[in-house]
């Protein structure tokens, strides 16, 4: 199933995965990028699985526990790097920047993602599609994770986002995504927290980029606790959302800075041909 939205005059096309589109074909190396906080028991399990269609794994590390140690023991070629400020959004961030593929995956390193979905991602990529979002409330998706208290949550919140972007999309708060490197920039990323995810959604609406969403199953966290608070973390997810809602004054704010980014970019082009 397909829907168009418009926003700003661009066109952004949302697929449910219920057929495979063929259209043009991309290839390059495929990153990985895991945030990780305290994962030292559910990282070899996530690691022993990572498909080989996976060229690097970039585990960005907040934590206090072996976690990094395991990450080495399960796979000596990982590339471990810090974050620069705290919450999932800065470890992200600074995963993307740090990684060297032409396409990128994120995933959880807590066992509630399985490796194994990663090359469905891909295949979505490879395909015509330039961002691909993980759902878990359309068919073939499920969860064993979610509390009622977030269900609630999330679907408030996606309901808020599907109404101002004119879009039908099942899922908001998840953080099994992948995506094409060229579009980093146009996804605009502020998000510290967990309200990352979100944004990445949104601001992929805004730059008008080709959306799948691909059914994913999420399963229980495999040891530990969660380290999200859902009252304070979701009026942080809310505020980002109202904040960089269409036509606001930081939307337009940030588009004008692109497009003077381009502009820039432009000029400067004759001096190196
Ligand atoms: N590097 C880093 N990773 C984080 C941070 N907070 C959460 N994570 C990781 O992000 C993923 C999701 O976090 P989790 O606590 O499971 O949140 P939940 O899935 O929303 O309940 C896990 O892999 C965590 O280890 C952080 O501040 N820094
Ligand atoms: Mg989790």
């Amino acid at each position: 199933m397909t829907t168009t939205a418009r926003q700003n005059g661009k066109r952004s096309t949302v697929k449910r995965v219920d057929g495979v589109s063929t259209q043009s074909r991309r290839s390059g190396l495929v990153s990985l990028v895991i945030p990780t906080k305290n994962e030292a028991r559910n990282l070899a399990w996530v690691l022993g699985q990572v498909p080989p269609c996976v060229d690097e794994v970039v585990l960005v590390d907040a934590s206090i526990d072996a976690t990094r140690t395991m990450a080495f023991a399960c796979r000596p070629d990982v590339r471990v790097v810090d974050q620069i400020g705290p919450g999932k959004g800065n470890a992200l961030r600074a995963g993307f920047s740090a990684c060297r593929g032409d396409r990128i995956v994120m995933m959880d390193a807590d066992g509630s993602m399985s490796p194994t979905e990663i090359p469905h991602f891909v295949h979505f990529l490879d395909n015509g599609y330039d961002y691909v979002k993980g759902s878990r409330f359309m068919g073939g998706g499920g969860s064993l994770d979610i509390t009622r208290l977030r269900q609630a949550g999330n679907r408030g919140l996606l309901t808020m986002v599907n109404l101002l972007y004119h879009t039908n999309l099942t899922d908001l708060c998840y953080g099994y995504c992948a995506f094409d490197r060229r579009f980093l920039e146009h996804l605009d990323l502020t998000a510290e927290g967990f309200d990352i995810e979100a944004q990445m959604t949104i601001h992929a609406l805004t730059a008008g980029l080709r959306i799948a969403e691909v059914p994913s199953l999420e399963l229980p966290r495999r040891s530990g606790r969660s380290n999200l608070h859902a009252f304070s973390d979701g009026r942080c997810v809310l505020r980002t959302i109202l904040r960089d809602r269409p036509n606001s004054g930081s939307t337009r704010r940030s588009q004008a800075m692109r497009a003077i980014g381009a502009a820039a970019h432009e000029v400067s082009l004759p001096e190196h041909a």
